[in-house]
């Protein structure tokens, strides 16, 4: 029997965090028998609302959650950090321009970064939820000279599991139909979901839908999805991003399978044109706890036109943190 995984969550009190922690505490984020001891990171003022949680995590006895910790100190709640899921991050807010929210947010994921290489596992794995999560991702792993760069990854497989699920529905075929679906670029409404890899039942789906779909309908209702759930529910996504982010991990840790590949913003190796260093969404297999772009896919015009737009805004990212100082 594998000993206790320590699991840091930030952001605990918010509502991702909410359907988050559940989820982890009935073995879903790394396997059905492996304990786990729960750290929340959260702010001062959210402490008490953490500790409501907490309680309720108590009230549910699950056989493999060891212990819940609570701090506002971030070296207190990465210590011994085996898996870092980084929730909490600034909003934007009304005037607030791009800078603000990158300086602010750098405000979080500069000391975030820096606790974790002081005090987390030799293990870490990082994934980074909180927007604009693939350059929260890039400033956090500035500041952690000491783990290795591919632990950094960031969110896309909320968009990846919104891509599969507007395919199945237009095909009328069980999700499960659909392999090797990517998500390119950056989880914003520049990222481009790609089905010209993408199969399904073994066929290419760009061939079996119109490409005026493709285009007009597909590529947009995928980007545009979270204004779509805030629209209908009055919030933001928050149970379809938790539960995005154990298959992230989980799929991290256990693998995928043979055949598929999933998405995952992890650092570049210079693949696919997208400048080394940038954590980008790319098609990758994941096997002995380790993430690998998926190589040697040919890229048309369609596809090259879209990554690149999406890879350009991640490199305005990255020179506007570099610019503020943050990385
Ligand atoms: P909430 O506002 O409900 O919760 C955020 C929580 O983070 C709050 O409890 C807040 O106190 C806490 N927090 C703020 N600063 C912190 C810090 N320095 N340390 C620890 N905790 C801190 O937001 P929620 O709906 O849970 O969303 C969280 C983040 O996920 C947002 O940035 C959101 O944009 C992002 N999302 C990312 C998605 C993705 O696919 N990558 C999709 C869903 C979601 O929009």
């Amino acid at each position: 029997v594998q000993g206790p995984v320590t699991v840091t969550v930030t952001g605990a009190a918010g509502q991702i965090g909410y359907a988050l922690l559940f989820r982890i505490a009935s073995g879903h984020l790394l396997g059905a028998d492996v304990p786990v001891k729960l750290r929340l990171l959260e702010i001062t003022p959210a402490l008490k609302a953490a500790e409501g949680t907490a309680m309720e995590l108590a009230d549910g006895a699950f056989p493999l959650l060891q212990s819940v910790d609570i701090s506002d100190d971030p070296r207190v709640a990465f210590d011994g950090a085996n898996v870092a899921l980084l929730v909490g991050a600034r909003p934007r807010t009304k005037g607030m321009e791009r800078g603000d929210l990158l300086e602010a947010n750098g405000g979080i994921f500069k000391p975030q970064g820096a606790a974790i290489n002081e005090v987390a596992a030799d293990d870490i794995k990082v994934l980074v939820v909180g927007n604009p999560a693939n350059t929260n991702a890039l400033i956090a792993q500035a500041h952690a000279p000491d783990v290795p760069a591919e632990r950094f990854t960031a969110m896309t497989r909320l968009d990846h599991n919104r891509a599969i699920s507007q395919l199945a529905a237009k095909l009328d075929v069980p999700v499960t139909a659909i392999k090797k679906l990517t998500i390119w670029g950056n989880h914003s409404a520049t990222q481009y979901p790609d089905l010209f890899h993408a199969e399904v039942n073994g066929k290419v789906a760009a061939e079996q839908v119109d490409e005026a779909w493709l285009r007009d309908t597909f590529i947009p209702t995928v980007a545009k999805r979270g204004a779509a759930i805030i629209e209908a529910r009055g919030a933001s996504s928050a149970a379809s991003a938790a539960s995005a982010a154990i298959d992230h991990v989980f799929t991290w840790v256990n693998g995928t399978a043979e055949g598929d590949w999933t998405s995952a913003a992890i650092p570049s190796d210079g693949s696919y044109g997208v400048p080394e260093g940038l954590i980008s969404s790319f098609p990758v297999t994941a096997k002995d706890g380790k993430f690998s772009i998926v190589p040697g896919l040919e890229i048309d015009a369609f596809s090259r036109e879209r990554i690149d737009a999406s890879v350009a805004e991640l490199g305005e990212e990255r020179d506007a943190v570099r610019g503020l100082g943050l990385i």
